[in-house]
């Protein structure tokens, strides 16, 4: 009898089957996960039955680990890294959760039995699409870091209950259609009714004298609603660490409903009801002008409020006293979006706690650290005051005696310096009254960082100069990374495998710096050869997947050439269209034109109310018909656009890029994170010097990347000493033809209007260079051609650029954080059962 049919003897110990890791306890739990929570059984189950089986399968092992990991964290009483985000892009959480407990393969033999498609029941799961791009992904890849290195962590955030559009391409045009993610469930959430928290709108305040005969004020607001907790944990790979993503989702205050129905107003609290839910129903898009959004200012105050609620409830329910709030707590500021939770805190600590103002503020301070994600004036956040004080009125009065105090400060250090005060004052007082949101994250935080060196250089010099001459060891920078669990091991699993072949195990995943060991066989023909054939799958997957999606069809002999992220002027993928434009105008001159055969790969969601942005999706597409359907470019080059692209749909790009397009204008993007996740992949840059591509070429060598452009001084200068695109236009023949050609009414069916507020916009005012680098980016795609003719060094240089990717995991990037931003130290949970880890 073997060993696995023998009944085992009951003193022996048991695999507990609910969370037991073997491949027979997840075939027992699958079945049973399917039956017992939604009574289905095989015979009857749709495939997202399946997948709801799976996921309250991996589900159930993560809670128990959560379970012990609160536990811990309870009693150690240890410091807590709250990250305060308007965004999470999660991704799908299923491969993630597998590869993180070690049961993939596990997993996949268990549905194998089951006579399952595994990859099926993945591709199933619809992914929480709960942030707009770079930033929301960003938070999500620090919350897989934070639980992997073992920090006690909360991400807290909004429940959206519709995160970003869904993007169709109708006509070359961009549909946004709205994302109902929660219509069939989400297995991965925890609601907790008991865990929710007032929060007020409106009204006005009042002074009062409280018990030792103080003056105290006090808010009575015009509006009560109510935010419920809906938790999400968070499994680290290779570890029992469990962290919590808590995100809060409006309702009505019962109490309000109740009041309301006894006096006969059915109507008016059903009404209330509405409005209450209103505040977490929608993501907003960026690239959007905020003016008036009225609503996006009460999302904003609704979700720190509950979380600094919540932190202050945690606190006095283990450590307390309230006084030692910030040993417990470290919070960060995801960009400024969160940056009311210093007025909150304040307001709480002053009038619920009874402090006074300086003990209060250093407990503010010491609390809170702000992240710049941006420099884009557009982008940098102010409210009006006249809507603050309708709003928020306490807070109002709080951010002014902040103000007053800080000024206070300006005018001693920099005396008679009246243009300086007014530069740094919290409120605007250009036009209508505003609050300078990123003024009063710097006033109220401890530690600012820019997201890549170049980005937090630009910050110290340009947006926030005057304050960093008053405050120059509050600056830092912390370059971004990425999660490699996320971006190589659940995108490109094959990869994946290669690497930990060569690391003799996957640990590799959580110490990157080991991928250098891909160095030593950079030059093996057989090394590249096995390096080419995992290009080439991903290549094919994501033909076969383009073929039957747009109905373009890619071959994988040809160069992959991506250009990935959201569309937008300054990142330039009208630069991009330029040069296929060229391309396509060579091949018809010469048709025997001696070019290396290219398919130009564009995904991304453009705001939808950004026109410039839908424009030029609608060109891409419209450049794509014409030259995919010409006889005479006879499938040399290719132009698809992948519709919807997000962190699913990323996962089949990376893995199939040859060549990452990051271009672009120097100085414009902060960091950017798509450039980490193609190089890890194998793609090879050609960027601008911008953002964290200047780190990346460092790191993986100028040989091993094709530089192009002006770097951030010259466009400085230049745009300083008055910028004439129409002088390029007319020097440059080849760009005046390209330019040409799209007026010509070529890709739009005759009609010579369509893309006329693009072109114009080119030549007239160009606001980020694209003509000014034409030809620069000509030249570096000419470098990138010829490279490709040449196998041997083209795999060399992709080998390279992944063996030198180490240093932008997000964990480096957290423990940075860690060490010099937060003072927080790992704490292990005690490791239960065996893994494939
Ligand atoms: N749009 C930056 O533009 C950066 C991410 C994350 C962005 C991008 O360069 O990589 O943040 N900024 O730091 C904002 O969202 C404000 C982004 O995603």
């Amino acid at each position: 009898m073997s060993k696995a049919q023998r009944p085992k003897s009951p003193c022996e110990p048991r695999e507990p089957t609910r969370t037991g890791m073997s491949k027979e306890a997840l075939k027992q739990a699958y079945i049973d996960n399917l039956f017992f929570i939604q009574g289905r059984f095989r015979e009857v189950a749709t495939p997202h039955d399946l997948y709801m089986a799976a996921a309250f399968t991996a589900r159930d092992r993560l809670l128990e680990r959560w379970v012990r990991s609160a536990q811990l964290f309870k009693s150690s009483h240890a410091r807590t890294v709250c990250y305060l985000s308007a965004e999470y892009l999660l991704g799908p959480h299923l491969a993630k959760t597998l590869i993180n407990l070690g049961i993939t393969q596990a997993a996949r033999e268990a549905a194998e039995e089951l006579e399952l498609d595994f990859t099926a029941v993945l591709e199933e799961e619809e992914e929480p699409g709960l942030g707009n791009g770079g930033l929301g992904r960003l938070a999500a890849c620090f919350m897989d870091s934070l639980a992997t290195l073992r920090i006690p962590a909360i991400g807290y955030g909004i429940r959206y209950e519709f995160g970003i559009f869904d993007q169709r391409i109708e006509d070359g045009w961009q549909v946004e259609v709205s994302d109902n993610w929660l219509r069939n469930g989400n297995p991965w959430e925890i609601p907790r009714p008991k865990i929710c928290f007032p929060v007020c709108y409106g009204g006005h305040t009042e002074r009062y004298r409280d018990a030792d005969d103080q003056w105290r004020t006090r808010w009575v607001p015009a509006m009560v609603i109510q935010g419920m907790a809906y938790d999400t944990p968070i499994l680290g790979f290779g570890t029992d660490n469990v962290n919590l993503l808590r995100l809060w989702k409006s309702e009505a205050a019962e109490s309000l409903d109740f009041q309301a129905f006894n006096i006969g107003d059915y109507y008016g609290a059903v009404h209330a009801k509405i409005e209450a839910e209103t505040i977490s129903k929608i993501l907003y898009p960026n690239d959007e002008p905020e003016a008036g959004k009225e609503l996006r200012l009460k999302q904003q105050y609704f979700f720190v409020s509950c979380s600094i609620q919540d932190m202050i409830r945690l606190h006095l329910n283990t450590v307390g006293p309230i006084e030692r709030f910030d040993r417990k707590f470290v919070a960060q500021l995801n960009d400024t979006h969160p940056a009311l939770a210093i007025a909150e805190l304040m307001r709480l600590l002053l009038d619920e706690h009874g402090m006074d103002w300086e003990q209060a503020w250093g407990i503010t301070h010491r609390t809170f650290c702000y992240t710049n994600h941006t420099l884009l004036p557009e982008a940098l956040e102010t409210w009006p005051v006249a809507l603050l004080e309708r709003l928020l009125p306490r807070h109002l009065e709080i951010i002014y005696e902040i103000n007053q105090r800080f000024l206070d400060q300006v005018r001693i250090r920099f005396f008679a310096d009246d243009a300086r005060v007014a530069r740094m004052s919290l409120i605007g007082e250009d036009g209508e009254r505003q609050v300078r949101m990123a003024h009063l994250a710097v006033v109220g935080s401890h530690q600012v960082n820019g997201v890549a060196e170049l980005h937090s250089e630009l910050v110290r010099t340009t947006i926030l100069r005057d304050f960093h001459d008053l405050w120059p060891e509050r600056f830092t920078n912390v370059t971004n990374g990425v999660s490699p669990r996320r971006f190589i091991m659940v995108s490109n699993p094959r990869l994946g495998r290669l690497i930990s072949e060569v690391c003799g195990n996957t640990s590799w995943a959580r110490d990157l710096e080991q991928l250098r060991r891909l160095e030593e066989h950079a030059d093996d023909p057989a090394f590249q050869a096995r390096w080419r054939e995992i290009k080439s799958a991903a290549k094919r997957d994501l033909a076969d997947w383009m073929a039957a999606r747009t109905g373009v069809d890619l071959d994988p002999v040809q160069l992959f050439d991506v250009q990935a992220k959201r569309i937008h002027e300054y990142k330039r993928q009208h630069l991009n269209v330029l040069h296929i434009i060229r391309t396509y105008q060579r091949i018809k001159q010469d048709p025997n034109h001696d070019l290396v055969p290219r398919a130009f790969i564009f995904g991304g969601k453009a705001a939808p109310g950004y026109f410039a942005a839908k424009l030029l999706i609608k060109l891409i597409n419209a450049v794509a018909e014409v030259i995919n359907h010409d006889p005479e470019v006879n499938g040399t080059i290719r132009v698809a656009f992948m519709p919807d692209f997000n962190v699913k749909n990323g996962q089949r790009l990376y893995p199939a890029a040859d060549l990452s397009e990051q271009i672009s204008l120097a100085g414009k993007e902060a960091s950017g994170t798509g450039n980490m996740k193609f190089s890890m992949n194998g793609a090879l840059t050609i960027g601008t010097l911008d953002g964290a591509n200047i780190e990346i070429r460092r790191a993986v060598g100028e040989e091993n990347f094709f530089l192009f452009g002006m770097d951030a001084e010259t466009v400085a200068h230049r745009q300083a000493e008055g910028y004439r695109p129409w002088d390029h236009y007319h020097g440059d023949p080849e760009l005046r033809a390209d330019i040409d050609l799209i007026n010509s009414g070529l890709f739009s069916h005759g009609d010579t209007s369509l893309f006329r507020p693009l072109t114009d916009q080119l030549v007239n005012h160009d606001p980020f260079m694209v003509l000014a680098d034409y030809r620069a980016y000509l030249e570096a795609q000419e470098h990138v051609s010829s490279a490709y003719r040449d196998p041997a060094r083209w795999t060399r240089m992709s080998i390279l650029n992944v063996a030198r990717m180490g240093h932008f995991s997000s964990d480096r990037a957290i423990r940075e954080y860690a060490e010099r931003i937060w003072a927080v130290e790992p704490l292990p949970v005690e490791s239960g059962q065996e893994t494939e880890h």
